[in-house]
């Protein structure tokens, strides 16, 4: 059955961004916007200036001569234990007898300016014996160096499948990391209150995380620490996990001075210090028979993790849940590698170790289309997953929309049509060439880690009417809280700017999910749309009490509670008074946890995800065969969205999330050299996509679904899928470059395809 197509009106039918006003005119509250208590220090953190090897001593006798420093921390004034580790406890807050990478750090310094404790800092005189350092996640296998044991999902029988293909083809490929470059920079401001108790505001996507590990290295109970998010000024997984040691830090800070204490970090400190999207190295070998049908796909991943595992063996884990990216493929053998280097612990990033496993098969089939003599996309449309199949983690295939989303591309966008364009400029002009590539996406939703998939929200309407909700839910420019109020305003039926969504704090939310896996809006939705629709009930049996009728005669209108065949209504406000008067409650907690979802890591196999998120897109790219530079010309894509809730936030979802994918694929090349220091440590060496590298034309048609119910009102999650589109830029790339120079064959597909590559693979 082909799905009809909806375009997007120009008047998107959809709420605006609750903070689109004060975000316009600076009013927004990020961390060095709150305003600062009377006391506060400033802190600057001293790391280690090598990738690896032994403190032998460190002197802090300059230091403490200086005017304006208040006290320096390390790992001796520690009342708790000195880690932070999330998932293995193997890292420390600060550096006790080694370091494992460059920007680890070793103390902090409190000072009455930021300028003097930055100055401070380079007073702090350390010795080190240094060992040596690895920062190629194989040589780090070969050693044995791993976090974890290694993983294998296998489906089918791979050496009766081997048998059966007609072409085998054999590679590698590899993607670098990415640096998140969040807007706002990590930062923490903690406040000591009475009795040990501290407050922390943090820019974080896991309040609860921060919680927990500041509980633990203070030593303290967690009910004595509060830890309260407004927003954040981007996270991208970032903050999912690394937000952790800088708040943990303002607190004990707090807690030793008794003062406020405020941690920020510049821009080329949070670049050098923090983890980044796990580089992987990568073989494969795909099996094919002479319908182009994949019988058998096989691949080892080295995961660069870094100096700690952090979230890395979870991410790994995805790695492993999209290595088939949308395609069945009946045997299947992929593994992964979790490697220990010496860089800083590398972490989530939007996509979280999916994007890293599914460039891996489409580099697969491109290589192999090239081998075979077909375009790419006749082996992508040729095994596209359909209803009835099963991924390789035994989860079976349902409502899938892979083909068509094909189908809705192709149609609106024929790609014969394309293709035909892009041959005649070929054939008519030397010096600029055009590529193209489709790039299929289908994405799992849920934390693979079953456990995490809860939230909560606690919903109270004030007597006047008014109305506050506070979930587990981070708002970091992603749109959630403008989604929650959508979901109050329709199940309570009110208006919009009768609701506030209050900041996240774990005093009214506790034990939180982090705010990330795409998974955001669905299960704090789905909580606040549990504790509405407990309040209605009992708002309707006031007003049933009051006009002595049913409850089943009542309806919540607009403000209003309607009475069947009868004109009489009561206003929201009298309502609410009158429950006062009935001394009714009107606040609700509610708990939600995804149903239905289960894994086992025994067997590898189970049902992790609550629905998967598909789409096709086409990319279409100019290249400059004198200097290498590129444009894209055009993305079209065809996305499944659900039935979306919030068109112009799941678009700005889409956009931005391309974007990030295809600056990932293009130019965001991010280098260490040997000695484990990064070299593209500033925004003049690390070139983020601009406007003026976006393409020309981005086409985005909502594909017309059902949607699926596990997701809040069918609008299905929108974080991390557009992300994986991006992908596609290498292959048009790649494309085009063959187009120019046929012989052109990387020995390893290796990401991003920056202009001086292109440049060398026209020429090479
Ligand atoms: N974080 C996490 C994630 O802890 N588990 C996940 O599965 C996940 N997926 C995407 C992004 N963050
Ligand atoms: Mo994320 S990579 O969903 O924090």
């Amino acid at each position: 059955m082909v799905k009809k197509i909806k375009e997007i009106p120009t008047h998107i039918p959809s709420m605006k961004n609750i903070d689109s006003h004060s975000h316009v005119r600076g009013e927004s509250i990020y961390i060095d916007d709150i305003p600062e208590a009377q006391g506060t220090l400033y802190t600057a953190v001293c790391t280690s200036t090598i990738a690896h090897g032994k403190i032998i001593s460190v002197n802090y006798k300059e230091v403490l001569k200086k005017e304006g420093v208040i006290q320096i921390i390390n790992h001796h004034d520690i009342p708790g234990e000195n880690q932070i580790g999330g998932i293995i406890p193997d890292e420390p807050l600060f550096a006790d007898k080694e370091v494992h990478y460059q920007g680890q750090p070793i103390a902090m310094v409190l000072a009455t300016t930021e300028a003097i404790a930055r100055a401070a800092v380079h007073l702090i005189k350390i010795k080190y014996k240094e060992l040596p350092a690895i920062v190629d996640p194989i040589e780090a296998y070969k050693k044995g160096n791993l976090h974890i044991p290694s993983r294998t999902f296998s489906l089918g029988k791979m050496d009766k499948a081997w048998k059966q293909c007609e072409y085998i083809i054999e590679g590698k490929a590899d993607t670098d990391g990415q640096e998140h470059l969040y807007l706002e920079t990590q930062g923490a401001y903690a406040f000591p209150n009475e009795n040990g108790h501290i407050t922390i505001a943090s820019s974080t996507q896991g309040p609860t995380a921060l919680q927990r590990t500041a509980a633990k290295v203070l030593n303290i109970p967690m009910h004595k620490i509060e830890v309260d998010v407004r927003r954040l000024g981007g996270g991208f997984g970032g903050k999912e996990d690394q937000a952790t040691a800088w708040g943990v830090m303002a607190a004990l800070g707090a807690t030793i001075t008794r003062q406020p204490v405020k941690l920020i970090l510049h821009r080329m400190d949070d670049m050098k210090m923090t983890g980044k999207r796990n580089p992987y190295r990568s073989t494969y070998k795909i099996g094919l028979d002479k319908q182009l049908n994949i019988l058998a796909y096989e691949a080892d991943y080295y995961q660069n993790a870094g100096a700690a595992a952090d979230l890395s063996p979870a991410i790994l884990e995805r790695t492993l849940f999209h290595s088939t990216n949308a395609y069945y493929v009946p045997n299947v053998k992929v593994t992964a590698h979790s490697c220990i280097t010496n860089i800083p612990p590398n972490t989530a990033f939007r996509g979280f170790g999916g994007p890293q496993g599914m460039f891996v098969m489409e580099a697969a089939i491109a290589k192999a289309a090239r081998k075979i003599g077909v375009k790419s996309r006749a082996i992508q449309q040729q095994n596209l997953l359909n209803n009835g199949h099963v991924f390789p983690y035994g989860q079976k295939v349902e409502e899938c929309e892979a083909i068509a989303t094909w189908k809705g591309l192709e149609k609106k966008h024929p790609l014969k049509a394309i293709q035909q364009n892009i041959d005649q400029f070929n054939a008519e002009n030397i010096h600029y060439k055009k590529g193209m590539a489709v790039m299929p996406i289908c994405f799992g939703i849920s934390f693979t880690n079953t456990p995490m998939n809860n939230a909560r929200a606690l919903v109270h309407i004030y007597q006047d009417g008014s109305i506050g909700i506070s979930t587990a839910a981070v708002e970091m420019g992603q749109g959630v809280n403008t989604k929650m109020v959508q979901v109050a305003a329709k199940i309570l039926s009110v208006h919009a700017d009768r609701i506030k969504i209050e900041s996240t704090n774990t005093t009214r939310i506790a034990n939180t999910s982090p705010s990330a896996a795409s998974a955001t809006a669905d299960l704090n939705g789905k909580a606040v749309a549990m504790a509405c629709e407990v309040l209605k009930k009992r708002l309707l049996k006031v007003a049933a009490k009051i006009l002595k009728v049913k409850i089943t005669e009542l309806r919540l209108k607009d403000e209003r509670i309607l009475v069947k065949n009868s004109p009489v209504k009561i206003a929201w406000q009298t309502l609410i008074q009158e429950a006062m008067l009935q001394r009714v409650n009107l606040s609700e907690h509610a708990h939600y946890a995804t149903p239905k979802i289960h894994f086992d890591k025994n067997k590898e196999k189970g049902h992790p995800f609550a629905y998967h998120v598909y789409g096709t897109a086409v990319f279409e790219v100019t290249i400059d065969c004198i200097r290498g530079r590129y444009e894209f010309d055009a993305v079209k894509v065809v996305h499944d969205f659900g039935t979306s809730m919030n068109r112009i936030i799941d678009l700005g979802q889409m956009e931005g999330g391309l974007v990030q994918g295809m600056g990932w694929m293009m130019m965001e090349e991010l280098i260490y050299n040997k000695n484990g220091r990064l070299l593209s440590n500033a925004l003049s060496t690390y070139k983020i996509p601009d406007i003026y590298s976006v393409p020309k034309e981005v086409d985005v048609t909502f594909l017309n679904t059902d949607g699926n119910d596990m997701a809040i009102f069918k609008s299905k999650a929108v974080g991390e899928p557009p992300l994986l589109y991006g992908i596609g830029a290498y292959f048009a790339l790649l494309d085009a470059v063959q187009q120019f120079n046929p012989n052109f064959e990387p020995e390893t597909y290796h990401a991003p395809f920056t202009p001086e590559k292109v440049l060398m693979g026209l020429y090479g």
